[in-house]
């Protein structure tokens, strides 16, 4: 333990803060997630480009894309390999996603039947949501309309018939329905899609390539409506429809005199709870000799409190281990998804406390304690009481808290953006925004949204592509690890505006953001939230291509990933293709061994959906395609 020695790193962040980091970790003998991916070279050339397949016990098999062998054991080609590993790659996605919206659901349901200590605090959501499921709403409070729901999403999950998804069908439009319903992939229950995929992918059963890709189409609708959709919908309600907050991020808002508190994963409802513990304890802190009790966060929980209650971002997912590095961070508490399972040993290193909250997220050397909706008040506070504890540990000759950090902006959910742009035409919101497109003040928008991966340099390919599309006008909404990545680099506050919009963009910013009482113009990156929040994405586009009378295909629109890692980021970028949006992916997916599959998702896919990939790790280039593809798009709307 802090014994590691290894070579000297070259390149492999832009983040001077996690640089400075680096380098501490370096001189104490630290090893950090580069370190591994070191070791892990040269990583296997089978398993990069899809060809292993692992799924019966006469296996691994594997297929040789310049020779022999062509199939393996059973007969499976490169083709069926690679079509089968992608679409158990998205429902591992789909199942994260699904999962997470299934804890929140649960969440609300013990709320809203006054078993659980949440107040329900997204009034307008409950309303919103009622509506678009038919729930009539006269007359009920919110806590009889909240069950109603609850009900509503329990019956998607125990659904026995072959309809669709209510949720789904409640959230998209009727020409949306019918295109994906001519497709065959109109997903039913979750959970059996879930099933039915891992079965479909088992030795011995689908053997077509194309029924495989469908399939993965519909596990990426799976994850859009039973996993994005739901959760965002769910945690709205409970935990309030995100507006405009300003907040700072970088591991530079971690603090030398409170006790700093990060809070990691992404489940919002231990996330709010130890926010709110910490400020209600804060007294306790000072007892012990802190100035109080400084809570910041990393991934997708970061994006979930930044965006409602305005709490800073320490770091995206590469700066995770770093944030304990600085030797300040008296506890880190983890719920789902995207934590490394090194952050115990690196812990081990300081006098860092890592909590654990979830029976299926643990972590050996971690404390574990067991977060319920009904004991969260509870177990917040033993959280925070430990993290006070652990203060008095504090070694100071081990802390080096870098100073870099930047203003930004979140809370930009689709009601604000709305609200916003109300100010300019009251009746018809979206009208002033349509108008600046129509008139090509506005080129289009991209959603970057994703994740930090090692084999980038880290916010890198991010942020050179954000400034591309900047300066030619191109609107940019932005969530996950690449909202981090935006915010530390200032491109998430009105400065950043007149830093890097094209003079066109900037003149429509600072309309709207005079007009909104911001004194200036808009952030031209939005922060739209977590992961989970693409739905916000979805929503806006569902809004402006109904606006127009158009399909959300035809739209001067595209999304990117530029530095994805998770099975998440590709379940997403998934519905992202079925919705009919041109997806740019920066790091390249297992699937180049299989000519077919690549072809199909990088190309044939646009004649069904109207979507298809762009794969691309230039940022410059991917932002170059996108643009080309938004300006044809353009060209044919006749704009
Ligand atoms: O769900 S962006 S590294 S934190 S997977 Fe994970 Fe990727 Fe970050 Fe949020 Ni999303
Ligand atoms: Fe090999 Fe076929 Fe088994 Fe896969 S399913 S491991 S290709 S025999």
């Amino acid at each position: 333990m802090c014994e590691f020695h290894q070579g000297s790193h070259s390149h492999q962040t832009i983040d001077p803060a996690a640089a400075e980091m680096i380098e501490k970790a370096n001189r104490e003998n630290v090893e950090t997630t580069w370190d591994r991916f070191e070791q892990q070279k040269p990583q296997c050339g089978f398993g990069d480009l899809g060809v292993c397949c692992r799924n019966c016990l006469q296996g691994p098999c594997r297929i040789n894309p310049f020779g022999e062998p062509k199939e393996g054991i059973c007969g499976a080609d490169a083709d069926l390999i690679v079509a089968r590993n992608l679409l158990r790659t998205i429902v591992g996605g789909a199942a994260s996603h699904v999962d997470h919206s299934y804890m929140a659901l649960h969440c609300l349901k013990e709320a809203a039947e006054g078993k659980a200590p949440y107040a329900l605090k997204g009034a307008d959501k409950i309303k919103s949501v009622a509506a678009k499921l038919g729930i009539a709403t006269q007359g009920k409070s919110d806590n009889a309309l909240a069950q109603e729901i609850v009900r509503a999403a329990l019956a998607d999950f125990s659904s026995y018939s072959d309809e669709p998804m209510g949720w789904l069908k409640a959230t998209v439009s009727p020409g949306l329905l019918e295109a994906w319903s001519k497709l065959g992939i109109l997903p039913k229950n979750p959970d059996r899609e879930i099933r039915t995929a891992m079965h479909q992918t088992s030795m011995g059963v689908d053997g077509s390539p194309i029924n495989l890709l469908l399939s993965s189409l519909k596990m990426g609708l799976v994850d859009g409506y039973a996993g994005l959709q739901m959760g965002t919908d769910i945690q709205d309600i409970l935990f309030g429809i995100p507006y405009p907050v300003k907040t700072e991020a970088n591991l530079g808002v971690l603090s030398h005199d409170k006790v700093n508190v990060v809070v990691h994963g992404h489940m919002p409802e231990v996330s709010e709870k130890i926010v709110e513990w910490a400020r209600k304890l804060e007294g306790e802190a000072i007892k012990a000799g802190a100035a109080g009790i400084n809570v910041a966060g990393i991934c997708c929980s970061g994006n979930e409190v930044l965006m409602r209650q305005g709490v800073p971002l320490a770091g995206n997912y590469l700066s995770q281990e770093l944030a304990i590095i600085t030797g300040a961070v008296e506890l880190i508490v983890v719920d789902v998804q995207c934590f490394m399972p090194s952050l115990t040993k690196v812990a081990a290193c300081y006098h860092t406390k890592v909590v654990t909250t979830t029976p299926i997220g643990q972590l050996p050397d971690a404390e574990y304690i067991p977060f319920t909706p009904e004991n969260a008040d509870v177990k917040a506070q033993e959280t925070i009481r430990m993290a006070i504890a652990a203060y008095a540990k504090r070694d100071a000759a081990k802390v080096q808290i870098p100073t870099h950090k930047s203003e930004a902006w979140g809370g930009f959910s689709v009601e604000t953006i709305v609200q916003a742009l109300s100010k300019l035409d009251a009746a018809n919101p979206l009208k002033p925004l349509i108008d600046n497109i129509v008139a090509g003040n506005v080129l289009g928008a991209v959603g970057v949204v994703g994740c930090n991966n090692v084999k980038a340099v880290q916010d890198q390919q991010t942020v050179e592509m954000v400034k591309d599309l900047l300066a030619n006008n191109v609107l940019v909404v932005a969530t996950g690890c690449t909202a981090h990545a935006l915010a530390k680099y200032g491109f998430l506050t009105p400065a950043g505006a007149k830093k890097y919009a094209g003079e066109k963009l900037l003149a429509v910013l600072t309309a709207v953001g005079e007009a909104a009482g911001l004194g200036g113009p808009l952030p031209p990156v939005l922060h739209m939230g977590s992961c989970v929040d693409n739905s916000r994405i979805g929503d806006l586009l569902g809004a402006l291509a109904g606006y127009l009378g158009v399909a959300i295909k035809d739209l001067p629109v595209a999304a990117s990933a530029p530095e994805l890692q998770h099975e998440k980021a590709v379940s997403i970028g998934t519905w992202a293709v079925a919705l009919g949006v041109l997806t740019h992916v920066g790091v390249v997916p297992p699937v180049l061994g299989s000519p077919l599959v690549t072809k199909v998702l990088t190309g044939d896919l646009e004649g069904l959906t109207g979507g298809k990939f762009l794969v691309e790790t230039d940022p410059h280039l991917a932002a170059e395609g996108m643009m080309a593809h938004i300006r044809a798009k353009r060209k044919a709307l006749g704009i």
